[in-house]
């Protein structure tokens, strides 16, 4: 999954792709990298950044999904809270629904994803954007992230999405310190083993410069990435958020075709 941040003030690529040529193009090479679903935002989640009217939301992303689905069939997905944004995008041609906050942010949430029938990605995270890395807090990470995502996929259930429909994602970085990303990391697996396909979003994230203050440009976070990357491959999730979609398609190629070539376990 490919990254378009429509965005002034994204983390790692805001005001970059402005314009609606900009971001088109931007677009057409991520799909050249390599990319099997872009992924539109119109706002940033960034700690403290500053929240978007949906408006302003629909005004930053329609615009660009109507466009590419005049070219393209990729799946395309929409990066919102709001049901309302995730309404007017799937009536534009987008087919996934991201929602960083897992259907909570309004009421009706549920009853939206239900009634449009898309794929819905729910995703963990510990407060609000504005707020959440102020003072993260888990008893136990792993076993806190999975018993949420469980929840809110019963939620979605119960209002009527489909279980086919459901993504689940751990929110790497969204409310976790260093230590809690990287127990997230090393215990995907058990995530995966909730039953519904995940969805890794690591890519260009402040862990990895903390991990290699080399890193501090968020652009020179690709070869970090890889490496969360690599780690969720392993163990098994089924996609990868990523800005550097080229790169990651190598490696994920690479450690794929290692992987079978190991044949199955004796
Ligand atoms: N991370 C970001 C935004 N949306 N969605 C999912 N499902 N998982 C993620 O990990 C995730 C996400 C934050 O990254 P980015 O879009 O690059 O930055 P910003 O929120 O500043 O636009």
């Amino acid at each position: 999954m490919g990254v378009l941040n429509l965005t002034p003030d994204s983390f790692s690529d805001g005001g970059r792709h402005a314009d609606l040529a900009a971001a088109l193009a931007h677009a057409e090479r991520l799909i050249d990298a390599g990319a099997d679903i872009l992924d539109i935002g119109g706002e940033s989640t960034r700690p403290g950044a500053a929240p978007v009217s949906a408006d302003d939301e629909m005004a930053r992303t329609l615009p660009l999904i109507a466009a590419l689905r005049s070219v393209s069939d990729l799946p395309l997905s929409i990066d919102t809270m709001k049901p309302q944004v995730a309404r007017a995008a799937v009536a534009a041609g987008a087919t996934i629904w991201n929602d960083v906050a897992a259907l909570r942010y309004a009421p009706e949430a549920c009853d939206v994803a239900a009634e449009l029938g898309c794929q819905v990605v729910l995703m963990h995270m510990q407060g609000e954007p504005a707020t959440m890395q102020a003072a993260p807090r888990y008893d136990d990470v792993t076993a806190e992230v999975c018993a949420f995502l469980e929840e809110r996929a019963q939620a979605a259930l119960a209002a009527g999405v489909a279980r086919d429909k459901i993504w689940l994602d751990p929110g790497i970085g969204f409310g976790k310190t260093l230590d809690h990303n990287l127990a997230l990391l090393a215990h995907l697996d058990a995530v995966v083993a909730l039953g519904f396909p995940v969805l890794l979003g690591a890519s260009r994230k402040r862990f990895i410069a903390a991990l290699h203050p080399a890193a501090d440009a968020p652009d020179a976070r690709a070869p970090g990435s890889i490496a969360a990357a690599l780690a969720g491959a392993q163990a098994g999730v089924a996609a990868v958020r990523v800005h550097d979609v080229g790169d990651t398609a190598q490696a994920l190629d690479v450690w794929t075709a290692i992987a079978n070539a190991a044949g199955p376990a004796a």
